[in-house]
């Protein structure tokens, strides 16, 4: 099969195209960073990519705090890039699977999480997502929206204090410099492997459909912020240094998602248990 795959050099992406790769697919990479492509600026009326047989859509600007700081030109690329990609798989009538998120929800504490439970989006970046779901279904196209909890694995950026907190925590650590915890380290998060949210993109195209069905991508477990923390101490063989900083503005407490939905459409939740999952990213990373 031949796939456009937008955001082919991000986190999730780089994993999507690698096992792509290795089940012998054919790719073709978008994504500003590389400037292989930009979702912004599709043209559709000059046909680059012959035959498709589906679009992988997962560039994004990613960053809550971003989308906060920059609500028009991040709407640009989170929004209107997204309708680019629909309108290309529209004129090619080819299947999307496009990365959706758990910020949809906003702060609910109807743990887990059901897609039931009505969209309360609490920052731009949340509001583009959601503004994505209703476009895919408008689009009439067959799609499969994937609502991400916190990913996390091998070769995510640690560098922003905004990144993701596994690879914060993992870069400070293996160098064995102390950590920051903001509150008193209860917060928990659902965290999935960055290789089971692959599986479910996979399995995604398969079960696009034109009723553009959305589901959870989680494991329906919490864990906190300190058994993260003492985690990955015991996988790198270390007791981590932990300073203890007041909450941050807006920090959403406990996130946990139901997935129930995603394995009935498509037969797969993820498993990976974070201890696993750490000594992957640490065996990976050393
Ligand atoms: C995730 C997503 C975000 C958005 C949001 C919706 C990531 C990286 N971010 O934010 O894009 O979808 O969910 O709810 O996936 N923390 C520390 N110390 C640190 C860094 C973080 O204590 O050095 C805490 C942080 O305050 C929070 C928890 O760790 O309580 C998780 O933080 P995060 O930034 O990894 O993810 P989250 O869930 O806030």
């Amino acid at each position: 099969m031949k796939y456009l795959v937008t955001g082919s050099s991000g986190f999730i992406g780089t994993h999507l195209c690698e096992k792509l790769i290795a089940q012998h697919h054919e790719i073709i990479f978008c994504d500003l960073k590389d400037q292989s492509g930009d979702i912004r600026a599709l043209d559709l009326g000059i046909d680059n990519f012959g035959e498709l047989d589906g679009i992988f859509h997962l560039a994004a600007i990613a960053s809550v705090q971003h989308t906060i700081d920059n609500p028009e030109s991040t709407f640009e690329t989170n929004v209107v890039g997204t309708r680019n990609v629909f309108s290309l798989a529209k004129v090619k009538d080819i299947p999307v699977v496009y990365a959706s998120s758990a910020a949809v929800y906003g702060n609910n504490n109807n743990l887990p999480l059901s897609e039931a439970e009505t969209s309360a989006p609490l920052s731009p970046y949340a509001e583009h997502k959601l503004q994505n779901e209703i476009d895919a279904h408008k689009a009439g196209i067959k799609s499969f929206g994937v609502r991400f909890f916190n990913i996390y694995g091998p070769g995510q950026d640690p560098s922003s204090p905004y990144s993701g907190v596994i690879s914060i925590f993992h870069d400070r650590l293996k160098g064995e410099r102390p950590i920051t915890i903001y509150g008193s380290g209860t917060h928990s998060r659902d965290f999935v492997y960055v290789g089971d949210a692959v599986q479910a993109l996979l399995l995604g195209m398969k079960h696009a459909g034109r009723e553009a069905p959305v589901a959870n991508v989680c494991t329906g477990n919490e864990n906190t912020l300190l058994e993260l923390a003492h985690t990955l101490g015991a996988a790198l063989n270390i007791t981590p240094q932990i300073h203890f900083e007041a909450e941050r503005a807006g920090d959403i407490v406990h996130s946990c998602g139901n997935p129930s939905k995603l394995e009935k459409l498509i037969g797969f939740r993820p498993q990976t248990v974070l201890s696993t999952g750490i000594q992957a990213l640490v065996k990976a990373q050393t």
